[in-house]
């Protein structure tokens, strides 16, 4: 996989550094500053325990997570079929900085209750979260397991649709 782009610091015609590109199959590929993340709607999650799947190890109390959805990013991006119904067959790998990813599929996000609750958090505990806490943070709040999809100083949401 190939995230060198996402690693340099682009900057915005506003002068912030891009927080976030939505990139692959899509209408419009953004380059989305923190401030245009918060100028969608926005959702709150409820507090919660930070385990390791791994490790099995307490992590840290999360304060609630206040952030859109990511449902809301790839509707306003617009999915890009190139063959009838392809958008079934999509996926969406939440890309951090470092290269740790993780994958939601178009039918968890759209058709199950995990999409209500995935979102690319700017703030917690009522304060908004720097760069040094993270942010953004991808986090999905209907995961079942403690150790939640949550990934640090997100970079990147590529599209992908699975080929058989
Ligand atoms: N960007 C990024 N996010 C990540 C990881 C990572 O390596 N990179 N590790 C995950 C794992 S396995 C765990 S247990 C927690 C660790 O959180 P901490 O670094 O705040 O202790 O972050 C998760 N998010
Ligand atoms: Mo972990």
């Amino acid at each position: 996989m190939d995230i060198a782009q996402t690693t340099a610091p682009e900057i915005a015609p506003t002068g912030q550094a891009t927080a976030l590109l939505l990139t692959g199959r899509l209408l419009r590929p953004q380059s989305l500053t923190l401030d245009a993340l918060r100028a969608f709607p926005s959702v709150t999650c409820a507090p919660f325990d930070l385990r390791c799947y791994t490790t099995q190890r307490f992590i840290r109390s999360v304060e609630p997570y206040r952030g859109v959805r990511l449902t809301d990013l790839i509707e306003h991006a617009g999915l890009r079929c190139e063959v009838h119904g392809e958008f079934k067959r999509m996926i969406f790998l939440a890309i951090g900085h470092d290269g740790y990813a993780v994958p939601f599929t178009w039918h968890e996000l759209f058709n199950t209750s995990v999409g209500a609750q995935a979102i690319v958090v700017y703030e917690c505990g009522g304060k908004p979260l720097t760069e040094a806490d993270g942010a953004p943070v991808l986090f999905s709040g209907a995961d079942l397991v403690p150790a939640p999809r949550h990934v640090k100083r997100l970079a990147r949401i590529d599209v992908r649709a699975m080929t058989i």
